[in-house]
């Protein structure tokens, strides 16, 4: 394409700037839900009881920890600290089991998880237990505990996280 040819693609770049220029209001940093977070900070920009999701455990989608690898018939935990500077906490888990590198899928029947608290254990095959809410009757150690009832080696991708 020669000069001649860009010229016109230029001046109508040029032309989208300025007219958006005119169109938009000028850019003030929105906060969604009015909690006082404003949306690029708040990871529940429509939640004002909500803003703040803190990872303390992920072999999961960041994958800054390892899976957890659990032989037939092995028990796996990992406990935290929970206090009053969190609102819900979520637990999720999911399984695979790997032949040759292939990942192939689990019944989730196989995999028993549990959360652990002062007050309930909450139990469920695997998958994610949605929000659990902290209260005063549970502050305390928390425990997640994974069981593999299969018959052969599952790699438990496990993921932990404090909303606050
Ligand atoms: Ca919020």
């Amino acid at each position: 394409m020669g000069k001649k040819a860009l010229l016109p693609i230029v001046f109508m770049v040029i032309g989208i700037e300025v007219l958006s220029g005119c169109t938009s209001p000028p850019q003030t940093p929105l906060d969604s839900d009015g909690d006082g977070y404003l949306d690029t900070v708040d990871d529940f920009p429509d939640d004002i009881t909500l803003f703040d999701a803190i990872t303390i455990y992920d072999s999961n989608q960041v994958q800054t920890d390892p899976a957890w690898t659990i032989s037939s018939g092995e028990t796996k935990f990992t406990t935290w600290w929970v206090t009053n500077d969190s609102r819900f906490i979520v637990a999720d888990v999911d399984a695979i089991r790997l032949l040759n590198g292939t990942a192939l899928p689990v019944f989730p029947s196989e995999i028993n998880i549990s959360v652990e608290t002062r007050e309930a254990i909450y139990e469920n095959n695997y998958g994610q237990f949605g929000r659990i809410t902290v209260t005063t009757r549970n502050w305390g150690e928390w425990r997640l505990t994974v069981t593999n009832r299969a018959a052969f080696e599952v790699t438990a991708q496990v993921a932990i996280y404090l909303l606050k």
